[in-house]
C-alpha cells in the first residue's frame, strides 16, 4: 500500500492568468469565480481534492498586482502574500504570451519561498506556432530554479492530468487534514456572494471599475429549497443604473445565471432575490471592508 499524503498547494501569479480556472479544473467543481477582468479574485480560497491516498489541498489567491492605492486592492495584496506561507509546494501560473513586470514581482516574491515552486505556463492553446513553446521554456526556465516547467491548457485540459501526477509527487506523507467529501473550507454562504459577483463582473463592461461587492441578507436551507437573499453594493449611482439594465434585463440575467451555478454547487433548488444599493467608499474603508467579509 502507497502511504497516505496531504499537502498544500498555493497557486499564484499575476491577475488573470487563469488561476482559478485552473483550480476549478482540477477540481472539477466551480469553487473560486473566474472572468476576463483582472482582480476577480478578492478573497483566499482552499479547493480540496482527496483521492485515493492523497490529499491536496489548493489555495487560490487573488493575482499580486501593482495597485496599491485601495484598502480593497492593499487587502488583496496581503491575502495573496500570506497564502505563501506554510505550504508545501507553490504553482506560479504565467500566461504564454507575455512576461510582463506584475510577473517579476510575484517572481520576487516566491524567490523568498523555501519549497519547491513548479512553473505552470498556462493558456497554450492559444499558442499560435507550437515550435514556440520550447525556446519559451528555455527562457523562461533562466528566471528562477523551478522544480519542473509544464505547458498546460487550464481550460481545455491539456496536460492537466500530468501536472497533478506531478504534483503529488511533491506532497509530504501526512495524515488527511480534511475528510474525503469536503471541497472547500468555505461556507455555501460566502459561495454565494461569489457565483452572484461573478456574474455581475462577466456582465459589466469597462465603463465599470471594480467597485462591486455582494452581502448575503437571508440564506435558508430546506430539505427542498435554498431561499437566498443577496445585496448589490457599488459605489455609484451610475454602476447601479447599469447592473439593473432596460427595464431590469441585465439583474434577470445576473439572477438566472447565478441561481444556475448555485443549484449546481449546492446540488438544491435555488430561489434567489437580487438587489443593488449604493455604498460609496466601501472599497476604501478599512471598516466597511471588514464588516463585508474582507477579513485577513
Ligand atoms: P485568474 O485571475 O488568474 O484567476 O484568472 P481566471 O481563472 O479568472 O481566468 C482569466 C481568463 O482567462 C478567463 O476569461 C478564463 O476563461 C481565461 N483562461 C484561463 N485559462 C485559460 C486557458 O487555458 N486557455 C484560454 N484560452 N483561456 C484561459
Ligand atoms: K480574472
Ligand atoms: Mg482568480
Amino acid at each position: 500500500m502507497t502511504a497516505s499524503r496531504c499537502g498544500f498547494i498555493a497557486i499564484v501569479g499575476r491577475p488573470n492568468v487563469g488561476k482559478s480556472t485552473l483550480l476549478n479544473h482540477i477540481l472539477g467543481q466551480k469553487l473560486s469565480i473566474t472572468s476576463r477582468k483582472p482582480q476577480t479574485t478578492r478573497h483566499q480560497v482552499l479547493g480540496i481534492k482527496t483521492e485515493g491516498n492523497c490529499q491536496a489541498i489548493y489555495v487560490d489567491t487573488p493575482g499580486l498586482h501593482r495597485r496599491n492605492e485601495k484598502a480593497i486592492n492593499r487587502y488583496m495584496n496581503r491575502t495573496a502574500n500570506s497564502a505563501l506561507k506554510d505550504v508545501d509546494l507553490v504553482l506560479f501560473v504565467v500566461d504564454r504570451d507575455q512576461w510582463t513586470d506584475e510577473d517579476d514581482i510575484v517572481l520576487q516574491r516566491i524567490q523568498q519561498v523555501d519549497c519547491p515552486v513548479i512553473l505552470v505556463i498556462n493558456k497554450v492553446d492559444r499558442l499560435a506556432d507550437k515550435k514556440a513553446l520550447l525556446p519559451l521554456i528555455g527562457q523562461l526556465g533562466e528566471k528562477h530554479d523551478f522544480a519542473e516547467i509544464v505547458p498546460v491548457s487550464a481550460l481545455r485540459g491539456h496536460n492537466r492530468d500530468d501536472l497533478e501526477a506531478l504534483i503529488e509527487r511533491y506532497l509530504p506523507e501526512s495524515v488527511h487534514f480534511y475528510p474525503e467529501d469536503q471541497i472547500t473550507d468555505r461556507s455555501e454562504r460566502f459561495l454565494a456572494a461569489e457565483l452572484v459577483r461573478e456574474k455581475v463582473m462577466r456582465q459589466l463592461g469597462e465603463e465599470v471599475p471594480y467597485e462591486v461587492t455582494v452581502e448575503i441578507e437571508e440564506f435558508k436551507t430546506s430539505p427542498k429549497l435554498t431561499e437566498i437573499s443577496a445585496l448589490i453594493l457599488v459605489e455609484r449611482a451610475g454602476q447601479k443604473k447599469i447592473i439593473i439594465g432596460e427595464g431590469g434585463s441585465r439583474m434577470r440575467q445576473i439572477g438566472a445565471e447565478a441561481r444556475r451555478d448555485m443549484e449546481k454547487l449546492f446540488d438544491s433548488k435555488v430561489m434567489l432575490r437580487l438587489w443593488v444599493k449604493v455604498k460609496s467608499g466601501w472599497s476604501d474603508d478599512e471598516r466597511a471592508l471588514r464588516s463585508l467579509g474582507y477579513n485577513d
